[in-house]
């Protein structure tokens, strides 16, 4: 089953839990309605159908946040949105070992003590799954704080051989695939070249938000690669393997892999890519109005390339500059916030774009590739709310 099937899944199972959440509202508002100050609230997105509710967290499945609730700069560990396509195994600290393997002078093998024994570091990283987009109002996303060791520093421990070319990362979680009419058994799996896989900043995080790495974000440690869509960030992580082959196993060669077409040397070409790096985006999430005031925020998540400028355009209007939460550090989403003071009672659209520091905008629509698959959904974002 592939996420868009499992998110729909969610989508139906929570709207039939409407009535329930809606009965509780009366006696147990601070349950239901995300925080607020005193005399603030939320101003309902009218592209929003009542229908869309979010469920709590359940063993197994996908967990997307309701991104009109978000007002932490870190996403809690039991909120931050979940996706794991084999289930989530079961890993006892103590006996877990991760091997690095292949093409390397030296094999090893560390036990979680001899990681967390070597040179920990922390940032912060916020990313969202390659699937995230419209039909969960962007809630694949989540920004932390995280522990772990450097991955190159393991990786020049193994020593590299020459003609490595890619180096895998296995899971524990695996399932029965059929392939060809054949079942066989596969893990999760993604792969990095030598060369990204070597970037500084890749980390094995054992440790999110000030605890232990949980459960259900990949224990006792998982792979993050800053600036790169969530698929790339493996969890339950047991095996590291250095080979000079490309790997094209599902989560490299089928899923997570967009398809659009593109120019190849003046040829009009369909084109397959992998889910790799997050592109520039935008999004507005929340709009709130107190003592008449209003304040639109979003998010903006991308490779890590520095930012210019998050304009804010309402209806016709001209495009205003939002501010940026000066937290933002370079892997971290960034929040924004657009102070609107001259809204008018009724219907209106609102629209975010980012800048980065090369120039590059959000595409629109217009500009979008044609594109066959719901990966990398990055356009800009247009809502419609109600006065
Ligand atoms: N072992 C393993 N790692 C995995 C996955 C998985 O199915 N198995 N899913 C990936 C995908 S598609 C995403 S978007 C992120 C989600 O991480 P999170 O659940 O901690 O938010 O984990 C990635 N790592
Ligand atoms: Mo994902």
């Amino acid at each position: 089953m592939d996420l868009e099937d499992k998110s729909r899944r969610e989508v139906l199972k929570g709207a039939l839990g409407t009535g329930l959440l809606a009965a509780s509202a009366a006696t147990v508002p601070s349950l239901v309605l995300p925080v607020l100050a005193q005399g603030e609230r939320l101003v309902p997105f009218t592209d929003v159908p009542d229908t869309f509710q979010v469920g709590p967290v359940r063993p197994g499945a996908t967990h997307y946040l309701d991104t009109r609730e978000i007002t932490s700069y870190f996403t809690d560990n039991d909120d931050f949105y979940l996706v794991q396509h084999y289930g989530q195994p079961e890993i006892d600290n103590d006996s877990w070992r991760l091997k690095v393997t292949g093409l390397v002078d030296n094999a090893l093998e560390f036990s979680l003590q001899d990681l967390m024994g070597g040179d920990v570091s922390e940032q912060q990283v916020g990313f969202e799954c390659g699937g995230n987009g419209r039909r969960l109002f962007q809630g694949l996303i989540g920004n932390a704080r995280w522990r772990g060791v450097s991955l190159a520093n393991i990786l020049e421990q193994a020593g590299i051989q020459a003609g490595a070319k890619e180096i895998v990362f296995f899971g524990a979680d695996t399932a029965m695939e059929e392939i060809r009419g054949r079942e066989v058994e596969k893990a999760f799996a993604r792969s990095l070249s030598v060369e990204d896989a070597m970037r500084p900043e890749n980390m094995l995080a054992f440790e999110m938000n000030g605890e232990a790495l949980p459960h259900y974000h990949g224990k006792p440690v998982r792979l993050l690669v800053p600036g790169w869509y969530g698929v790339a960030n493996v969890k339950w992580l047991t095996q590291i393997h250095v080979q000079n082959t490309r790997y094209m196993g599902r989560f490299m060669g089928r899923d997570y892999v967009t398809l659009k077409k593109e120019i190849v040397g003046g040829e009009e070409r369909w084109v397959e890519n992998s889910v790799t790096m997050m592109n520039l985006k935008s999004s507005i999430i929340r709009v709130t109005e107190m003592a008449g005031r209003y304040r639109i925020q979003g998010f903006v998540l991308n490779d890590g390339t520095p930012l210019r400028s998050i304009e804010v355009k309402v209806d016709d209007g001209p495009w205003e500059r939002a501010e940026i939460n000066p937290r933002s550090t370079k892997y971290s989403w960034k929040l924004f916030n657009y102070e609107w003071t001259n809204a008018t009672p009724g219907e209106h659209t609102l629209i975010s774009r980012v800048t980065d520091i090369n120039g590059n905008v959000q595409l629109t629509p217009e500009q979008m590739p044609e594109k066959v698959s719901f990966w990398e959904d990055f356009v800009q974002f247009e809502r419609t709310i109600r006065i």
